[in-house]
């Protein structure tokens, strides 16, 4: 029987030694850090979800379920005996660089997939809380299962540049803000073809945004949250990353260009006809 406390708390400080978690550690730091250097992860702005599930045995999972439970006030019966790595709430991305462990939270799904479990990392802390964005996690990582996507990451960071672009009047519609982003640069278009879902502005940590969010990336890879920040998926933290780093690109040569009072031209509907014809 596993019941008492210190095996408990014993098990759960092993987990972060396993051979499989080690190397996702050193992922989590690493984007942590970029994400920091950036200017995308001010104070403790962003999160993310790593689906682990596959480093464990189903028997092994028994053992999640005697962790403290929560709730969820809706179900997600796709994600039952699944385990994430999720960044806790409150946390920093600059402390997560330096610390993933510590920063971050273990969230095991009920075999309901009504409540979750977190499977506390260091009995000497109280332990770190899921992410206020949650919900929307679940929800995308639920759907990445159903259809049986190969991306295990969902990446949430306020990208300065792409916020920016949000507050400008010409690229309030998705068709506009891809196509201008496509213009600015020809790896755009080849990194990020179906470009990126826009969400009209809405209060984050809900089910509304997550609702959006489901419906934008059942097509994309990335969607924008106007006026906040984006969301990608990856098959690691580094390709969802990247998804962000590019779209960040364009959108900083258009804004550059603009900064010098000139209009930018952007790459004509033959060369994306082009690249279009010879990559994809
Ligand atoms: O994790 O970025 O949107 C903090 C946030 C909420
Ligand atoms: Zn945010």
């Amino acid at each position: 029987m596993i019941g008492n406390i210190d095996s408990l708390l014993n098990f759960s400080n092993d987990l972060f030694q396993k051979k499989e978690i080690k190397p996702v550690l050193g992922q989590v730091a690493g984007v942590a850090q970029y994400l920091w250097e950036r200017g995308w992860a001010e104070r403790n702005a962003g999160n993310f979800s790593v689906n682990i599930t596959s480093f464990f045995q189903d028997r092994e999972l028994d053992r999640f379920a005697l962790y403290p439970f929560f709730p969820l006030t809706k179900g997600y019966p796709d994600l039952s005996r699944t385990i994430f790595l999720v960044s806790g709430t409150g946390t920093r991305m600059r402390d997560m660089a330096a610390s993933p462990a510590e920063n971050l939270c273990l969230v095991y799904i009920s075999d309901t997939g009504s409540a979750y479990h977190i499977v506390t990392g260091n009995p000497d802390c109280e332990y770190v809380k899921p992410t206020s964005e949650l919900v929307t996690h679940l929800a995308v990582q639920q759907q990445l299962l159903q259809k049986k996507s190969p991306e295990k990451v969902v990446l949430h960071a306020h990208v300065t540049e792409l916020i920016a672009l949000t507050q400008l009047p010409p690229f309030k519609t998705e068709e506009s803000l891809n196509a201008m982003l496509w213009g600015m640069h020809p790896e755009t278009l080849l990194f990020v073809p179906a470009g990126a879902g826009l969400i009209p502005y809405t209060l984050a940590g809900t089910e509304q945004i997550a609702t959006a969010t489901l419906a934008k990336l059942d097509h994309h890879k990335v969607v924008v949250w106007e006026k906040h920040g984006c969301m990608a998926v990856g098959q690691t933290l580094a390709d969802a990353f990247d998804i962000l780093d590019i779209l960040a690109k364009s959108a900083r040569i258009y804004l550059l260009c603009k900064s010098t009072g000139m209009e930018p031209e952007g790459l004509t509907e033959s060369q994306l006809a082009e690249i279009r014809a010879t990559f994809h």
